[in-house]
């Protein structure tokens, strides 16, 4: 029987000329500069699960936020597919602070640190901060490897 898809969420907060990171200082993607996010959980939509990750991950209250991609990713052994929503979060409450997950970084938009991310990002990053939408599907080897990948934008997900 088909393993049913893990199903995440990732929101990227975005200003004009910014982007917020944190340092995942634990679990998967350790030592990476990521979005926010994580597994949803029963009971909640991918949208309360997104909103909810922010806020345990960096303190911040997501109040204008959109899904603006969707990526499946694939690890070579493994039969589960992650499933990743990603949303651009645009209005927010609060300052950002560092949580036992996360530590949290204003980047320029020309400063991201794209080699202490995951190797997917610098491909999908830059349509996300020009107001894109995209599909996408990675099949990894390991964290580092990207064997095989299809990556389009779209008008709607
Ligand atoms: O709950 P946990 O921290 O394990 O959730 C994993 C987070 O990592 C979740 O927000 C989704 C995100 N994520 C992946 N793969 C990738 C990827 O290739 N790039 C980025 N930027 N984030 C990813 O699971």
């Amino acid at each position: 029987m088909a393993v049913p898809n893990k199903v995440l969420t990732l929101v990227m907060i975005r200003e004009d000329a910014r982007i917020l990171l944190g340092m995942k200082k634990r679990g998967f993607g350790v030592n990476r500069w990521n979005g926010f996010g994580g597994k949803v959980e029963h009971g909640e939509s991918i949208a309360e699960g997104a909103k909810r990750e922010v806020e345990e991950e960096c303190g911040l209250i997501l109040t204008e936020f959109e899904e603006v991609g969707r990526l499946d990713f694939e690890f070579v052994g493994e039969p589960q597919i992650l499933e990743v929503h990603v949303f651009r979060g645009d209005k927010y409450e609060g300052e950002p602070r560092e949580t036992e997950e996360m530590r949290p970084q204003w980047f320029p938009h020309d400063g991201i640190p794209y080699k202490d991310m995951w190797p997917d990002d610098k491909l999908w990053i830059p349509w996300l901060l020009k107001g894109k939408k995209f599909k996408g599907y990675f099949k990894f080897e390991g964290h580092d490897n990207i064997l095989d990948l299809q990556l389009d934008k779209v008008e709607s997900l």
